[in-house]
């Protein structure tokens, strides 16, 4: 059902819904299709049209999820799961309707496994706090690859601070390809949580996680979370064939709005942990004395939660559904593709991770006898309108491994086209002219 058929009552009045997108029988795909409905993509920057390309940082948004935002304020805004009053009960049902659309967008079990968050850091911090702080000890470790961000090493080195537990890391090589081998080495029985990116947001790497679950769970118990900020915007996702046990990921890098995070749990594991946060919709009863806890996925989500975000990230979801993420994924593929090979060719440009399996990023650097920094790539790209990401990518450990101080990263999505990774490239040639 459509959010927008749930409105029963003649008291508020909703925007018909938006017409079946004619997009589903264009094949192939091709960006040009979609650009129109991201109203950002049409600007300027400095005079210069808007080439952009920091899309593993943040996603622009299309019309139809504005147009949610705006609908929710104007027509629907009113507090969820507390009120008895229209307004109240229909905002209710188009939040969980929400939660709906998640749980057949990640194929998982039961819509009860779908935590609304803050962010993917949120959901990593809320795994970590609840099942970490109550479940790992002394003797106990952690394993997390040596590409993760920031936020899936730091909520699991607080861990180790208060439990004693140790971190241990899986490897990767030159290319970031991590080493499988040393990974079933370090799998024991003192492994007690696997924490796992999916696709690096700093090199671009997949890492092959259905197959590591499957390792895991020959040699431990271990429940195993996989970082999917970067991977749901550009591949499906079917929760139950990964078999994850934990899967978290972020709307504003899926078309949709920042502010609102889905953590995916087991219903087993989220039912036996502590909850992670104390307030409302998350008690069943309190007195001073004692106080029960709700039901799953309320149990999990203390406080008046981001209402418009979690609607608005639905209708990102209706709109990748639209377009369908395999034909997006093909096209991604072809452009990443050409991006490669046009950044190969400049002079003095290494590109930093060149993983068998990748997508989505271009992380570089310009050496030669005169290293530019990265900063100063960045900002001589703004003035010819082209926005990419420079510095360490909250990845600090990556660039220490790589022995850089920092990149400059072209990230796609689905909306970039060729012309724009020429224009990348002609601005690099500027770059180099500049300071090379
Ligand atoms: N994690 C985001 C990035 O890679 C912010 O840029």
């Amino acid at each position: 059902m459509s959010t927008l058929e749930i409105g029963k009552t003649p008291a508020v009045e909703h925007a018909p819904p938006a017409p079946a997108s004619p997009r589903t029988t264009l094949k192939p795909f091709h960006a040009r299709d979609i650009r129109p409905d991201f109203p950002i993509l049409s600007t300027t920057v400095h005079g210069k049209p808007l080439v952009y390309l920091d899309n593993a940082a943040t996603t622009q948004k299309q019309r139809q999820v504005i147009e949610t935002l705006d609908r929710y304020y104007t027509q629907q805004n009113a507090n969820i799961h507390r009120g008895v009053y229209t307004l109240s009960q229909h905002a209710t049902d188009l939040y969980e309707q929400a939660r709906k659309k998640i749980q057949r967008f990640i194929n998982a079990r039961d819509s009860r496994e779908i935590i609304f968050t803050r962010s993917t850091t949120e959901s990593v911090n809320l795994v970590a706090s609840s099942y970490g702080r109550s479940r790992l000890g002394t003797h106990d470790e952690i394993l997390i690859t040596a590409m993760e961000h920031h936020s899936n090493i730091v909520p699991w080195q607080i861990v180790c601070e208060q439990t004693g537990a140790t971190l241990r890391l899986i490897p990767m090589d030159d290319r970031g390809d991590l080493l499988l081998d040393e990974y079933e080495r370090l799998l024991s029985p003192r492994t007690k949580f696997i924490s796992l990116v999916q696709l690096s947001n700093s090199l671009g790497t997949i890492n092959p996680v259905q197959e590591m679950i499957r390792v895991a769970r020959q040699k431990t118990g271990a429940p195993v979370l996989i970082d999917g900020a970067q991977w749901v915007a550009h591949f499906p996702l079917d929760v139950q064939k990964l078999d994850a046990d934990f899967y978290a990921f972020s709307g504003h890098k899926l078309f949709g709005p920042t502010g609102i995070g889905v953590l995916y749990g087991k219903q087993s594991l989220l039912d036996s942990m502590p909850p992670y946060q104390g307030g409302g919709d998350m008690i069943s009863s309190v007195t001073f004395e004692k106080t029960t806890y709700n039901d799953l996925p309320y149990k999990s989500e203390a406080g008046t939660p981001n209402i418009a975000g979690g609607i608005g990230l639905g209708a990102a979801i209706d709109y990748v559904q639209s377009i369908g993420l395999e034909r997006m994924a093909a096209y991604e593929h072809e452009l990443l593709e050409y991006a490669t090979t046009r950044l190969s060719e400049v002079r003095n440009l290494r590109i930093v991770g060149t993983a068998r399996e990748k997508a989505s990023v271009l992380s570089f650097v310009l050496e030669g006898a005169h290293p530019i920094h990265p900063h100063d790539i960045g900002t001589i790209l703004d003035g010819e309108g082209v926005a990419v990401r420079t510095g360490h990518h909250c990845c600090q450990p990556v660039m220490d491994r790589f022995k850089i101080p920092a990149t400059a990263r072209a990230s796609i999505a689905a909306y970039n086209t060729k012309e724009e990774i020429d224009a990348l490239v002609d601005a690099i040639a500027k770059v180099i002219e500049f300071l090379g």
